[in-house]
């Protein structure tokens, strides 16, 4: 038989890995419990010769402990223009937080229909994040997203109500996942205690994640401030131009950071969020990384 997959579903201890011939269910070796790593989703494994058990976890591209997922490749934020009205500063933790962590974030836009959303495009056009703006009457940006999933791992988060349901709906009807009034009386509650379940489609993998849909980007990852720059991808042409080696941006003289927000190189609005990142990152104490 097969012996290597990847894990496509955790729960209670027993974990269903997805080989070349289909769904095994097996239990994880004792040995990880001591040496304290815990099989995730997304994990790629090698299973014993008779599948019962995980062997060993290959090495990882990234992991998150919150929720509990490896090896994802993009991680979509989907935001909507109104309902609700987005924060830049949680889609710039987001996008941080997948930077840092080596995913690519991808900005989704829905309910263009229902309002413009010049000011998220205007925020992220110098970002060098991708943004992809939906429109499910003439199918706009739908095929972008679906090119992007071919191949990868990948993951959806945003706000309760931005339409991430609507979209896995419009890209995989398979899925049936619930959407509006449904999900929304079911309650925060609820989507937080879920399992990861990572489904194939348009040929790649999507990772239906409850946990990232808490926003808490402090809870999916935390940034030391020192590294925070390098999550800030538009950021990177002036290193090592400013005066002073290991400036941080703020508020020091001759900062090649700060001039080319001036001459309008840099987002206002990215650049105050990676103010109040920054800020936030002081106040955390070098233990609690
Ligand atoms: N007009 C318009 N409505 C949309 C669009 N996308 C989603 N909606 C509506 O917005 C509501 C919420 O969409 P959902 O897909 O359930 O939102 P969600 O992100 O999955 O929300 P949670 O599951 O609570 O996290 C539904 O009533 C959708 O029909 C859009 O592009 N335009
Ligand atoms: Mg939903
Ligand atoms: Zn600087």
């Amino acid at each position: 038989m097969v012996t290597e997959g990847y894990i496509a579903k955790g729960i209670g201890g027993f974990y269903y890995v997805r080989t070349a011939e289909g769904l095994v269910e097996c239990k994880a070796r004792g040995i990880f419990r001591k040496r304290n790593i815990s099989p995730v989703a997304g994990d790629r494994v090698r299973l014993s010769a008779d599948g019962s058990a995980i062997d060993e976890i290959l090495p990882r591209k990234n992991v998150f402990a919150r929720p509990p997922v490896a090896n994802l490749d993009i991680l979509f934020i989907v935001a909507s223009t109104v309902q609700p009205v987005p924060s830049t500063l949680i889609l710039d933790e987001l996008t941080a937080a997948a930077v840092y962590k080596g995913v690519q974030p991808v900005l989704v836009i829905t309910k263009a229909d229902l309002s413009a959303a010049d000011s998220l495009t205007e925020a992220y056009r110098l970002s060098t994040i991708p943004v992809i703006l939906l429109h499910y009457d003439s199918g706009e940006g739908l095929e972008q997203v679906r090119q992007m999933i071919r191949g990868h791992l990948c993951a959806f988060c945003g706000n309760s109500g931005v339409g991430k349901s609507t979209l896995l709906n419009a890209l995989a009807p398979e899925l049936r996942r619930e959407t509006g009034s449904i999900s929304q009386k079911l309650g925060r509650g609820r989507h937080t205690t879920r399992e990861v379940e990572i489904f194939e489609v348009c040929g790649g993998r999507i990772a239906d994640t409850p946990g990232f849909a808490s926003l808490d980007a402090q809870k999916i990852c935390r940034i030391p401030k020192e590294e925070l720059q390098h999550a800030f991808p538009e950021f990177e042409p002036y290193f090592g131009q400013c005066r002073f080696t290991g400036c941080s941006h703020r508020t020091e003289l001759g900062c090649a950071v700060r001039a080319a927000l001036k001459e309008g190189k840099i987002s206002p609005t990215r650049y105050q969020s990676y103010l109040t990142m920054y800020e936030e990152a002081s106040q955390i104490k070098e233990w609690e990384h």
